[in-house]
């Protein structure tokens, strides 16, 4: 069946790809350019559901099944920051290595050379039949220097909970089943399975 994802985000395309390889999965951007989408919610859920209808509704009517992510990273002892704010925490526009710098000073100015923390993923499906939201979390901690070039955003400063390396590190196989995007997208395939039998 042919998925279409509601993200311009490579990195998460790369991951969702790989745990979807039954599927044809295609990036919007690929079918109707790109589009300037305002993530107003005031949760995941809500943000993951207005990219998925944004994108619905441009596309022709019919067969297709749009699936979005709308994820960030959370430190309680920074108030939960930045959450829902992860892709823009250094202001609009700014590149993940902006965004990871400002989480880096924020955990210097509070004196803390690490703090637990947590990803949420938030993954909508929106297809013909219906709209479905599903949720993965992954828990673990940041630190105050990134290691490694692996993953994107702000793998290069989180250790997931059981390990000692962070996921700029880690072999991409291991992010593959403990993410917060992977557990998402386990719940979401018995979703994408049953709209694949009713589109076969
Ligand atoms: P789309 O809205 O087009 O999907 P985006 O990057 O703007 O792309 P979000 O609004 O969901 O997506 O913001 C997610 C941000 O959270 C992302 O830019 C990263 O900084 C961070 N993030 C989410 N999942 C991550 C992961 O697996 N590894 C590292 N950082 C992640």
């Amino acid at each position: 069946m042919k998925i279409i994802l509601a993200t311009s985000n490579r990195g998460k395309v790369r991951e969702i790809a790989d745990l979807f390889s039954e599927d044809e999965v295609t990036p919007y951007s690929e079918l109707i350019g790109p589009m300037h989408i305002v993530e107003n919610g005031s949760d995941f859920a809500a943000n993951a559901l207005i990219k998925a209808r944004s994108v619905f509704s441009k596309l022709p009517k019919g067969g297709a099944v749009v699936l979005s992510d709308d994820s960030g990273i959370s430190v309680p002892l920074l108030n939960h920051e930045p959450g829902i704010f992860s892709a823009r925490y250094a202001g609009e526009g700014a590149s993940d290595r902006e965004n990871l710098e400002k989480l880096v000073e924020n955990l210097k100015a509070r004196g803390l050379q690490e703090a637990p923390a947590y990803y949420t993923a938030a993954i909508a499906v929106v297809s013909p039949e219906g709209e479905y939201v599903v949720h993965g979390w992954m828990h673990g901690r940041v630190i105050d220097t990134p290691r490694g070039e692996g993953g994107f955003g702000y793998d290069p400063i989180f250790i997931p909970e059981g390990y000692d390396q962070t996921l700029g590190e880690l072999d991409p196989a291991i992010k593959r089943t403990i993410s917060h995007r992977a557990k998402a997208l386990e719940l979401a395939k018995p979703i994408i399975g049953m709209l694949r039998s009713l589109h076969a």
